[in-house]
């Protein structure tokens, strides 16, 4: 076989991804627990001038219920510590109960705790509060970046809070319900100009109809998809909870792509265009590439999700 998924990590190399984004949420997890909340609230305050968050349904909020109810009870003493060991992946009952959480509960269970917080129910970052020096120069970093780069780095903020899953031993993992694939007649079909591969056409067609079943037909037993920032997920039953967990109602709006044949019958292809994310709906497009390499059967060997550094890099189609 001429690739291993390693060296599939670098197909198209001259691809740009936003590198500000991890070193934004590396001078973040500096700060201390007190400076990485009110940071948030203030960079979410700043994101709210522009955009709104669309709260989860009731389906997905249910599994945060308790947890949410229990620091409502809470003094606000007591609500504060909660959010500071959470800032700081504290071995609390709480952060455990965290742990187990997809990425969009814990965002929902932020979401939730700042309505709260602005509604006087749960305890508001202290009027007058001073950033510190460093915290305010990665606000300022943040306010430079754009929309899409912004929310990655607050989403990784909230998915990076909590004990360290790691270290949680066997558990269950707790995700929203699994919501059913679209019906046929309701799904749309992309055209992505330079791009006629149907494993690339049905990527897209099949993952904006949360049709998660046809969708990891198209890769190969021991396939990869590497999502943004992360390193590659291995083989189809990973992929396939990661569809399931993290990917529904995602929207793909492919725009062009460009195609080359390569050693071994494998085909690389890389497309970019937009995606927008079901929490911002078409107030927030990200610009984003996916670079794929495909087997002589024309299965997904690999393929890597990138955010980009800019706009310009949409018509960075060069091998
Ligand atoms: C408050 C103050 C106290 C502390 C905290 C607070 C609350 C913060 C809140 C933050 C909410 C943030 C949100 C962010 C959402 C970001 C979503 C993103 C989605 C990106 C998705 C992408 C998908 C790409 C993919 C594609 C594929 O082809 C394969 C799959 C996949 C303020 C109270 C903490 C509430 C809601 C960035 C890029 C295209 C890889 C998934
Ligand atoms: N509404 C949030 C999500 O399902 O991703
Ligand atoms: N990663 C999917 C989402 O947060 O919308």
């Amino acid at each position: 076989m001429p690739y291993t998924i390693d060296s599939a990590r670098g197909i198209f190399p001259n691809t740009l991804s936003a590198d500000v984004v991890p070193a934004t949420t590396a001078r973040f997890n500096q700060l201390s627990a007190e400076d990485q909340l009110a940071w948030t609230w203030f960079a979410f305050l700043e994101m709210g001038k522009t955009v709104t968050v669309a709260a989860p349904g009731a389906a997905s909020m249910q599994f945060a219920e308790a947890t949410l109810n229990q620091i409502r009870q809470m003094s606000f003493p007591e609500q504060t510590q909660v959010m500071c060991d959470l800032a700081n992946r504290a071995d609390t009952p709480i952060c455990r109960t965290y742990a187990t959480w997809s990425a969009n509960i814990k965002l929902g269970f932020w979401n939730q705790l700042g309505e709260w917080m602005e509604q006087g129910i749960v305890a508001p970052i202290p009027s007058g509060y001073q950033l510190s020096a460093n915290a305010a120069a990665v606000l300022e970093a943040l306010k430079e970046m754009d929309q899409g780069q912004q929310i990655t780095v607050l989403r990784n903020a909230v998915v990076d809070m909590g004990f360290d899953p790691d270290k949680l031993g066997s558990y269950d993992r707790i995700s929203e319900p699994v919501v059913a694939p679209k019906e046929v007649s309701q799904r749309t079909q992309v055209t992505i100009q330079g791009i006629n591969n149907p494993t690339v056409l049905s990527y897209m067609d099949n993952m904006n109809a949360n049709d998660f079943e046809a969708l990891i037909k198209l890769f190969v037993p021991d396939g990869a998809l590497q999502p943004p920032f992360q390193r590659p997920i291995v083989g189809k039953d990973a992929i396939a909870r990661f569809f399931r967990e993290e990917c529904q109602n995602l929207k793909l709006m492919p725009e062009q792509g460009v195609s080359e044949s390569v050693e071994g019958g494998y085909t690389q292809i890389k497309v970019t265009g937009k995606v927008q994310t079901p929490w911002f709906g078409a107030a927030v497009g990200m610009n984003i590439a996916w670079r794929f390499l495909l087997n002589a059967e024309n299965k997904i060997f690999f393929v890597a999700i990138d955010l980009l550094a800019s706009p310009k890099e949409l018509l960075n189609l060069v091998r």
